[in-house]
């Protein structure tokens, strides 16, 4: 069974919840775990009054007994704090006469969140969400279309980032652009441990200075801004996604995780559209052959590092070369649009009247989230590197999938050897020799 994630819940329901399927046993999960990266992704200079509501934290429902996985699905449930400034309006159950009535006395009364949603806001999912599914209230797009949702991908993201830390593969981002300022890569002066702990995780400090301007700029503008993050993933084996079907390509596979993310309009690899302004002899990576790469960390307790392995002298191509991972850092970036709700709103129209109105709907929102969206991309990218994995080293257990994982990579290295001995016409083991595998001697 491949490996599948699903999540359900909205903004301001109960909770969001998200399943995992697939993952071997064996691997050590603990909601004080997944709460690091839920915390991460709640934090970031210029998020709105909503995160000071939330302590995200997971609770574990199925699929781990004592710690570990059990290779049973597993259910994680994220409750929303929120959710009891909601109750009537986001009731699950059909509403009893006397609830309606109550409704209506909120709407009478002024409150705003009791009432239906139909100036729709340019740019958000509500007026094409609302017309496909029918909805005259926008309330029942924007609940779902919300990037809330995007809490339980990172819990389900923190799962497998156990899972691939136990093969010696990381992952990590940073914020690379907020409102058009970027950071300039021989500036970037910060750890990792400096940038996680800075308000934009960014590693650049002086351009960080000039995105919280920017952001404190459109605030009182009652505006919003975008940006672009940037994930890092080392210790990737060369060999994962092919070169052979569209939907096999990793780097497509990557594409459409990253661009699933609410608000994300684009994706770049390694040098990105930069390429298609040099020539190919200032793009292609050059190929060194075998040797040590001191930031690969081996696997865990089992083949320690530095790995050898197949080396590039520069990494243009962001680790991925015909569709699959060519085992240098594997480098992606997420383009984010300015968030869509905006406290000095744009011009719009009626749903329920088709006619134009001055101001569209506004309600309390972010102005900028590209550092939660740099932690939501880490997650994208772990559970699209976990299913690819699993289809590559798959086994039912965490040793089966790390001794798979291990004797590929040592095949890797012992078929440059190989080679040289049969062009030398040197006596070659059948295995050695590539012959097929545990002697099947299939006739093909
Ligand atoms: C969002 C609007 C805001 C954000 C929300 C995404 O929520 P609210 O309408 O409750 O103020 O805070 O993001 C989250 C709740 C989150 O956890 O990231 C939207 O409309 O997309």
């Amino acid at each position: 069974m491949p490996f599948r994630f699903l999540t359900a819940g909205e903004s301001h329901g109960p909770a969001l919840g998200v399943t995992l399927e697939g993952l071997p046993a064996g691997i050590p999960v603990s909601a004080d775990a997944i709460a690091l990266d839920l915390g991460r992704r709640q934090r970031g200079y210029g998020r709105g009054a909503r995160m000071t509501i939330e302590q995200d934290r997971a609770e574990i429902l199925a699929g781990v007994r004592h710690g570990r996985t059990l290779g049973s699905p597993i259910l994680l449930l994220v409750r929303n704090r929120d959710w009891e400034n909601w109750t009537r309006v986001m009731q699950v159950e059909a509403l009893s006469e006397a609830q309606a009535a109550e409704l209506v006395a909120l709407v009478e009364g002024g409150n705003k969140r009791a009432q239906a949603v139909t100036r729709v806001r340019p740019g958000h999912a509500d007026l094409a969400g609302a017309l496909k599914y029918g909805f005259d209230d926008v309330r029942d797009v924007l609940e779902r279309a919300s990037a809330r949702e995007t809490t339980a991908r990172v819990a389900a993201g923190a799962v497998c980032r156990a899972f691939l830390g136990l093969l010696g593969i990381e992952t990590w981002s940073f914020t690379a652009e907020v409102g058009g300022e970027a950071l300039d890569p021989s500036a970037a002066s910060r750890t990792r441990h400096e940038t996680e702990a800075s308000p934009l995780r960014c590693p650049d400090p002086a351009a960080e200075s000039r995105m919280i301007a920017a952001i404190d700029e459109a605030r009182s503008a009652g505006d919003t801004l975008g940006g672009v993050f940037q994930v890092v993933v080392t210790g990737a084996p060369v060999g994962l996604g092919s070169h052979v079907h569209w939907d096999r390509r990793l780097d497509g596979a990557l594409a459409q995780a990253i661009c699933s993310i609410q608000a994300v309009k684009g994706v770049e690899f390694g040098l990105g559209f930069e390429q298609t302004r040099r020539r190919g002899s200032g793009v292609h990576d050059i190929i060194v052959g075998i040797g040590e790469d001191p930031d690969a960390p081996g696997i865990p307790g089992l083949d320690d590092g530095p790995v050898r392995r197949w080396l590039h002298r520069t990494n243009a191509a962001g680790g991925l070369t015909g569709g699959i991972s060519n085992g240098e850092p594997i480098v992606v970036r997420g383009a984010v649009k300015p968030i869509s709700t905006l406290a000095r709103p744009l011009p719009s129209a009626d749903l329920r009247t088709g006619q134009p109105v001055d101001v569209a709907h506004y309600e309390r929102s972010d102005i900028s989230v590209v550092p939660a969206a740099g932690v939501i991309g880490e997650a994208m990218v772990l559970l699209t590197l976990t299913r690819f994995v699993l289809e590559k080293f798959g086994g039912d257990s965490v040793p089966e999938v790390r001794d798979n994982l291990a004797r590929y990579r040592e095949r890797t290295l012992a078929m440059a050897g190989r080679a040289a001995a049969v062009r030398a016409g040197e006596q070659v083991a059948p295995e050695a020799a590539g012959e097929a595998e545990s002697g099947s001697g299939g006739d093909d």
